[in-house]
């Protein structure tokens, strides 16, 4: 097996420390870090949210592969981040309130901060308050929301809603993700835009800030 899939396969165990190494082998072996992020932790990661759906584990599974997935991004964050240089602008970053998954909204901000972007990060849980609030205080001209949840995504709209409500549109611009959200969703709610991965939600809040 290449070390791709035994990453993948580790982390679908939950095995956080051979994650660890050999996360710690395809560095040493060059392959790209977006490679092992995809080929590896992601995919590892896909395979654990499709038995959780069909019932197959259970949440302490899904939680020591959370914990798995983070041990491999800790040594690949730097090598992600190792692509920027300059600081194009600020971002504030968040998983709305009431979600607790943050390793997709993670990467978005290790993704930003890698293109030169100065990131403010909220964390999880993020009231539309919190949000607006973070932006005007810090001057950021962008807020990237995450919800991974049908449940939460309205939480979308309701930061949206407060941008309009506070005479800021146009000025500070919404960019949303998440597994359960689309670009006919962003459109819907009147976010400014929607991206479906990481890498392409860097491209994305480039050109809502005319940096592309
Ligand atoms: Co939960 N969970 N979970 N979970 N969990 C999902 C999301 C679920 C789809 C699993 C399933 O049923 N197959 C399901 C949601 C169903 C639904 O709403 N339709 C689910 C559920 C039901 C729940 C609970 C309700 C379970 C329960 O308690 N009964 C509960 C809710 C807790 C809460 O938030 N209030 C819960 C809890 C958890 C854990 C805490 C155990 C853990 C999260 C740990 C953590 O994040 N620290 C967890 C996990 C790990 C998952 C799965 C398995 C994996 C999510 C993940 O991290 N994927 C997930 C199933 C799945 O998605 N396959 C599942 C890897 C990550 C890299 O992908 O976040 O999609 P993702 O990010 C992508 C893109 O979406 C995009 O970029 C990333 C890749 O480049 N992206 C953005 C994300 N944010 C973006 C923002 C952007 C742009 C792009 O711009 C700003």
């Amino acid at each position: 097996m290449d070390t791709l899939k035994q990453i993948a396969a580790a982390l679908d165990k939950g095995d956080e420390s051979r994650v660890a190494e050999l996360t710690g082998q395809a560095i040493e072996q060059q392959l790209p870090a977006k490679e092992i992020l995809d080929g590896g932790l992601i995919a590892g990661m896909n395979v654990v949210g499709d038995k959780f759906r069909k019932h197959e584990i259970f949440l302490p599974h899904v939680l020591l592969a959370a914990r798995a997935m983070y041990a491999g991004l800790d040594l690949l964050e730097p090598l992600l981040l190792a692509q920027g240089s300059v600081r194009p602008g600020k971002a504030v970053i968040g998983s709305v309130q009431g979600d607790q998954h943050d390793i997709g909204k993670n990467l978005v901000g290790i993704m930003l901060k890698g293109a030169g972007f100065e990131v403010i990060d909220l964390g999880s849980d993020v009231s539309p308050e919190q949000f607006v609030d973070a932006a005007v205080e810090s001057g950021a001209k962008v807020i990237g929301m995450s919800a991974l949840l049908t449940t939460t995504m309205p939480v979308m709209k309701r930061v949206v809603d407060l941008v309009k409500e506070r005479g800021l549109d146009g000025e500070l611009k919404t960019i949303i993700g998440g597994a359960p959200v689309s670009s006919d969703y962003a459109q819907e709610i009147g976010a400014d835009a929607h991206a479906f991965d990481c890498v392409s939600a860097v491209e994305r809040v480039k050109s809502l800030l005319d940096l592309s």
